[in-house]
């Protein structure tokens, strides 16, 4: 018997052999409390997630990362008064719960794809004296006009509390859901993420955003995790730069994002196969 195939959307699901898609751990969340997150996300853009992380595992992250700031930005963009770490999985373990926690994970389930990859993981810190950067949106370099759903979401993790001087994350409520407006830099609509050590604010790739200034005394250290779905190149090329036995370490939530998983039918394959035979 033969099974007609119209198109190759048709062969869409799960064709693989040995390696099934994997379930995201967001699984473990109160659908209730993801279903009231996602609404959030949707109406303003944007919702802060509070006290994710525990003291010590705060404690854990400054005491590894902090070694790895040893040199500033680049361009306005990065910031000349920020330390910017990229390629973090391959530098330490202790941001693997930023990048897959569960309470993030369990909102991208419902607005990605499966198997959305992991596009960008960074340490920001933002120096005394660092000038508001530029606003921006984090889907905006896929060439698809807007308005429409976003492409991406993004997460800005408070390491050290975020206050009303030391640069914290500002955001335009709504502009999700703007067309082709650009706002100015200097837009009274800027408004500041505050919020305590060990949260979260996560937005959608259309929601315009970008550093605050701060003219504290003291750095204002941050993550941001980036998403995007699992059909676009994502910014950093996990795909060249994980190590294999960084592959081999993480645990099924980073591995599925970092590419090793496929977009049905067969984006992401090696050699004919799942990438998870390369481990
Ligand atoms: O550090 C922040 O608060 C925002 C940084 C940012 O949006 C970026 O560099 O893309």
């Amino acid at each position: 018997m033969s099974t007609e195939v119209s198109s190759v959307t048709d062969l869409a699901g799960d064709i693989a052999g040995t390696y099934r898609r994997t379930e995201s751990s967001g699984r473990s969340v109160d659908p209730a409390v993801a279903d009231a997150d996602l609404a959030a996300v949707l109406r303003d853009g944007y919702v802060i997630l509070t006290d994710l992380l525990t003291p010590r595992e705060l404690a854990e992250i400054r005491a590894e990362v902090g070694p790895l700031l040893d040199h500033r930005g680049r361009n306005d963009f990065e910031g000349h008064t920020t330390q910017r770490i990229y390629s973090v999985l391959n530098k330490t373990r202790s941001c693997d719960r930023i990048a897959a926690h569960p309470r993030v994970l369990a909102i991208l389930d419902r607005l990605l794809m499966p198997n959305y990859l992991l596009s960008m993981l960074q340490v920001i810190n933002i120096l005394p004296g660092e000038t508001p950067q530029m606003l921006h949106t984090d889907d905006g370099f896929y060439p698809i006009p807007r308005p429409r759903a976003a492409l991406s979401a993004a997460t800005i993790w408070a390491i050290d509390e975020f206050t009303t001087t030391n640069g914290a994350t500002e955001i335009i409520p709504g502009s999700h859901e703007w067309g082709s407006e650009l706002p100015e830099n200097d837009s009274a609509a800027r408004t500041p993420v505050l919020m305590p050590a060990g949260s979260c604010v996560f937005f959608l790739g259309t929601l315009w955003h970008g550093g605050g200034a701060n003219t504290s005394e003291t750095p204002r250290l941050a993550l941001t995790a980036q998403y995007c779905e699992p059909w676009l190149r994502t910014q950093e090329n996990f795909n060249l730069s994980t190590a294999r036995e960084v592959a081999r370490e993480v645990d099924e939530d980073i591995l599925r994002m970092l590419g090793f998983s496929i977009h049905p039918p067969f984006v992401g394959q090696v050699d004919g196969m799942h990438p998870k035979r390369l481990l």
